[in-house]
């Protein structure tokens, strides 16, 4: 449950930047990054705007998405040329249709973090983003091992269920981290009710953030400052900055949500400050 009355002790905001995901091309705007410099200026731009994670899918040139793990690499070490501190935190989601070999190949890099996805989802049309529960169960096993910390990607109800279940045998360690994901055409809807709904659903001790997609990506990101989480902004899940204007960059949407946090009166986290929240060690660079 929320603790309503505990909610003015609140920890800074950490923003993650989703700066390019799979599935969004620069035809849809033209400045989704695809090659390591420009994945790296727009980390870059969202880390002096405001971020302290990265959340990274990777492209070939050609804008085709990849999880290979030299491509991440490449990526990893330009990002960390611009931006030495922040966190880094692969995509295992990678894009629809992937093998789970493929999936998992950025964790052999032994990022802080890395995304894990907690069940199986429509993701528009015919695509489906599959996750069974032997490979959430995999993909946790093969994070514990390493010392990465899993952020869930839970874009329904039930995918809270799965995680706790998995923390239960401890497959998933506490305390345990959350992206509640709303709009997906497949999953939970992009609205106030949801979000309180998924939130008093996750354990105690949890840290969360929220990813609104589309035009739902700054009122879920208010609404997530006022409950006390966190928000991740950013092309992978948003391509406007308001109606009809497209974003020219990541940074541009960090700030809008930078200004959103500042209005309601909560202090934006540095990556260290990220770090210290969500219980990571060390900044591995
Ligand atoms: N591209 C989606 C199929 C993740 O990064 O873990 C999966 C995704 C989730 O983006
Ligand atoms: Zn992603």
């Amino acid at each position: 449950m929320i603790k309503w009355e505990k909610m003015e002790i609140m920890e800074k905001l950490m923003i993650t930047a989703a700066i390019c995901g799979a599935e969004v091309t620069k035809e849809h705007n033209p400045n989704i990054p695809y090659t390591v410099k420009e994945i790296a200026k727009e980390a870059k731009g969202a880390y002096d705007a405001g971020a302290s994670i990265i959340h990274l899918h990777v492209r070939e040139d050609n804008g085709t998405p990849t999880q290979s793990k030299e491509r991440f690499d490449e990526c990893m070490k330009a990002i960390k040329k611009l931006c030495p501190d922040v966190i880094i935190q692969p995509s295992t989601g990678g894009a629809v249709g992937m093998s789970n070999e493929e999936r998992l190949q950025p964790i052999e890099l032994n990022p802080e973090m890395a995304t894990l996805d907690c069940g199986t989802c429509n993701f528009g049309g015919d695509d489906i983003f599959i996750n069974t529960e032997n490979t959430i169960i995999e993909f946790a096993q093969k994070m514990k091992k390493r010392g990465i910390k899993p952020e869930c990607e839970v874009f329904d109800k039930g995918m809270i269920d799965t995680a706790i279940r998995l923390n239960k045998k401890e497959i998933i360690l506490s305390p345990m981290h959350f992206n509640i994901v709303m709009g997906v055409n497949g999953g939970i809807s992009a609205t106030p009710r949801d979000l309180t709904f998924m939130v008093d659903s996750l354990p105690q001790g949890s840290t969360f953030t929220v990813s609104g997609l589309g035009r739902h990506q700054m009122s879920m990101a208010a609404v997530s400052i006022i409950l006390g989480g966190h928000v991740r902004v950013g092309f992978e899940d948003n391509l406007y900055l308001e109606k009809g204007v497209l974003a020219k960059s990541n940074g541009e949407l960090v700030q809008k949500a930078v200004r959103i946090a500042k209005e309601l009166g909560r202090p934006i986290a540095t990556p260290n400050e990220a770090r210290r929240i969500l219980g990571l060690k060390k900044n591995k660079i």
